[in-house]
């Protein structure tokens, strides 16, 4: 199996990791993408946090972002870096390890969002980003390679709307344009922020029937840069 290769290839260079972050829109098919590589017994998946968002001692920070988000959205923005961060941080003894999300995305795509649109103030966007700083030079968060789904907004909004996630209801059409031009800027035309890493960008309009090329094409990418 190729990815039994390419690990067999990796752990005879190195212990730490191959670590790859999956990047893009809401709706993009980030979680459908991380369960087509769960089967391999090498590759470590670590799927958002989601439910702990759900859930942060009982209380439904999602929720509360989606209800009121200038209330909310710094509370809800600084939950999201502590997970991300115990994301990054965790440990494996496999040598492919998949993230779903990145602190980095959190940092250069919601947090700036919000700040554009004054949902966030500068202030409370200076201490979201000091904390950021902070956690990227003093842990080790190292990205060995970005996978971008790339998706139209118009797209990812008929998935939003057919998941039908209660706390989404509200979500609308020209969110997730700006959230997909954030996300371009970053990671397609790179003209805001840097990548820490290389980006390999993925046709994800695809359904879930014709998808799987795509993957393959990731696959054949970590072979190509580890061979
Ligand atoms: N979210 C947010 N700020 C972040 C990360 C996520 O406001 N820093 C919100 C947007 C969504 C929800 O959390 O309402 C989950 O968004 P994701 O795009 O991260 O995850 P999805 O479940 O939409 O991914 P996919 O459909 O691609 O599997």
């Amino acid at each position: 199996m190729m990815l039994r290769n390419i690990s067999r290839m990796m752990t005879s260079k190195s212990t730490k990791p191959f670590t790859v972050i999956i990047e893009g829109n809401i709706g993009s098919g980030k979680t459908t993408f991380l369960q087509h590589f769960e089967k391999y017994k090498d590759v470590c998946v670590l799927s958002e946090p989601v439910e702990m968002w759900r859930d942060c001692a009982g209380h439904n920070l999602l929720a509360n972002l989606y209800e009121n988000p200038v209330k909310w959205s710094f509370t809800f923005q600084s939950y999201v870096q502590l997970t991300m961060l115990q994301h990054h941080l965790v440990a494996t003894t496999k040598p492919i390890k998949l993230l779903e999300r990145s602190i980095f995305s959190a940092r250069y795509c919601f947090i700036e969002k919000l700040l554009r649109d004054e949902i966030l103030l500068a202030p409370s966007v200076s201490v979201l980003n000091e904390w950021f700083k902070y956690l990227i030079t003093k842990f080790n968060i190292s990205v060995d390679l970005i996978v971008y789904l790339r998706t139209s907004p118009e797209v990812v909004y008929e998935r939003v709307l057919a998941r039908n996630r209660k706390e989404e209801k509200s979500l609308s059409l020209q969110y997730l344009k700006d959230l997909h031009d954030m996300h371009e800027k970053w990671l397609f035309y790179k003209t805001a922020f840097s990548c820490p890493a290389h980006v390999l960008t993925l046709n994800a309009d695809l359904d879930k029937s014709t998808i799987e090329k795509e993957y393959q094409k990731c696959q054949d990418h970590l072979l190509t840069i580890t061979g």
